[in-house]
């Protein structure tokens, strides 16, 4: 692992541009964006990539569907459809949807490792994962409406209203079935569940679990014949990742048990901000068919409240990720700590103090050579790694993430430093799945989905006005 100091070279972070040059510019990204994505689509969804992710994943399709939705709203609209056929019985929303036409070991761990089948709750016939992703997918249908044209209005009210009762009950599973001690939190059973899987936010608690020798089958990482081992989680990591898989797979997915059994609960701030801004954008979409607004207003209020009353630490003035099996609040600054930004009612002071955060040369060195906002580690941390996967790279959907939450709080100048920064990532390095903050080379996997399709709204939405509602 890397140790990285902040140096004394001059910072440049990549400003909006907005001459007729940059303008083309960003129009030919729309168009290669445009066409890596046509590249990924597999008849009903977008895989991420062609190699390291052959499948459909939850979270991706939500961010695919955004992008899409400027020039492809069918697609969009189908993208999330898909998914939602795979949801369970119980609400949740797998992570992952097995493609059966992709061949069997393209992507480890596939099916056969994760026999959803042993659970009743899962949709049968369609192999899936056992966990869940975090719940974006209310905020994306309510994105992908948006764009609809005024032709297209009726047809795709009546595609909202039909995946509405779906948002609906992932979102009830989160705030029901997850929240094992009442705490008004969702608790996620494995860092994959994050979508920031490795991230240094739990490591205290993830490096704690010991896997008993002969635990594991002996297998191969599949994820190393596509991306550099130095790009990727480490194998010991990936054998606590499947380690936790075994426990789950043996409760048969079973929420009470699994909830009971995992070494690992965490109370992740990003996941419940999104959780929040989903409860948000459920609302919207309640007036726009003609259903009562009220409980999920009133779901998001549970949920602010719970936000800062139990994950905000006044005297590290940072949200602090919660494991509860030791009731730590866990002091690695990590980009999950900005997640809450998505939350329109935070207090203007822990605005500030998240602002000041995002601000420091744990996360906008200056002054020290070009540099990328923003990454997913703190800069200053001593195992800060501009490469290795969520452990320092910059991401264009947590980039996207910031951008709404520092918009929808006036703070737009840093708003669109990461809108420049995201976009120059892009024009440099191409739709790479992570990029180095300090270089800006592109890591890990090439022509990946949400980078295109994030590319696509940051550069045709990207310029300062604030959400329109
Ligand atoms: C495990 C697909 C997914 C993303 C996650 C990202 C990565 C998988 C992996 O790829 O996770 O789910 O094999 O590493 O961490 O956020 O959804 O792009």
């Amino acid at each position: 692992m890397s140790q990285h100091q902040p140096t004394s070279r001059q910072v440049t972070h990549p400003a909006l541009d907005d001459t007729a040059a940059a303008m083309e510019t960003r129009a030919e990204l729309v168009d290669r964006a445009r066409e890596v994505l046509d590249g990924n689509w597999m008849g009903r969804y977008t895989r991420p990539s062609q190699a390291l992710y052959p499948h459909q994943w939850s979270w991706d399709s939500a961010f695919i569907a955004i992008g899409r939705a400027w020039h492809d709203p069918a697609r969009a609209r189908q993208e999330l459809e898909t998914l939602f056929e795979a949801q369970w019985t119980t609400g949740m929303v797998p992570s992952i949807v097995f493609d059966p036409t992709a061949p069997p070991d393209a992507y480890f761990p596939g099916p056969q490792v994760w026999q959803s089948e042993r659970s009743p709750a899962a949709p049968h016939g369609r192999p899936t994962s056992g966990i869940t992703q975090p719940p974006i997918h209310a905020r994306a249908a309510l994105e992908v409406h948006r764009h609809a044209k005024p032709a297209d209005r009726a047809l795709s009210l009546a595609w909202l209203a039909r995946l509405y009762p779906r948002l609906v009950a992932q979102q009830r599973y989160l705030a029901a079935t997850r929240d094992p001690g009442g705490r008004g939190l969702a608790a996620i059973v494995h860092p994959w569940e994050s979508g920031l899987d490795d991230s240094p936010a739990w490591d205290r608690d993830f490096h704690r679990i010991a896997v008993p020798a002969g635990a594991l089958p002996a297998y191969r990482r599949r994820d190393l014949d596509h991306a550099a081992a130095a790009d990727r989680p480490t194998d010991a990591d990936y054998e606590r990742f499947l380690y936790l898989l075994t426990l789950e797979r043996a409760a048969r997915y079973e929420d009470s048990q699994v909830l009971a059994a995992t070494p690992f609960l965490m109370v992740d701030p990003l996941f419940n901000a999104i959780l929040l801004w989903s409860a948000h954008a459920l609302a919207d979409i309640a007036r726009l068919i003609g259903a009562d607004p009220a409980p999920h207003l009133a779901e998001a209020h549970r949920l602010h409240e719970a936000l800062v009353g139990e994950l905000w630490v006044t005297h590290r003035r940072r949200f602090c990720a919660w494991d509860l099996r030791r009731d730590q609040r866990e002091p690695e600054d990590s980009i999950v700590s900005f997640g809450p930004l998505l939350d329109p009612d935070l207090p203007p002071e822990i605005v500030a103090a998240i602002c000041r955060e995002l601000e420091s040369p744990s996360f906008h060195p200056r002054p020290g050579g070009s540099h990328y906002l923003v990454p997913t580690y703190s800069e200053r941390a001593a195992d800060f790694d501009p490469d290795r996967y969520w452990r320092g790279p910059v991401w264009l959907n947590t980039n996207w993430l910031l951008w709404h939450g520092l918009r929808q709080h006036g703070r737009i100048g840093l708003a669109n430093e990461v809108v420049a920064s995201s976009i120059e990532l892009v024009r440099r390095s191409g739709f790479r799945e992570y990029y180095d903050p300090l270089d800006g080379s592109g890591h890990g996997s090439d022509r990946f989905s949400w980078s295109a399709a994030l590319l696509i709204d940051f550069a045709l939405a990207g310029h300062g006005a604030p959400d329109s509602g």
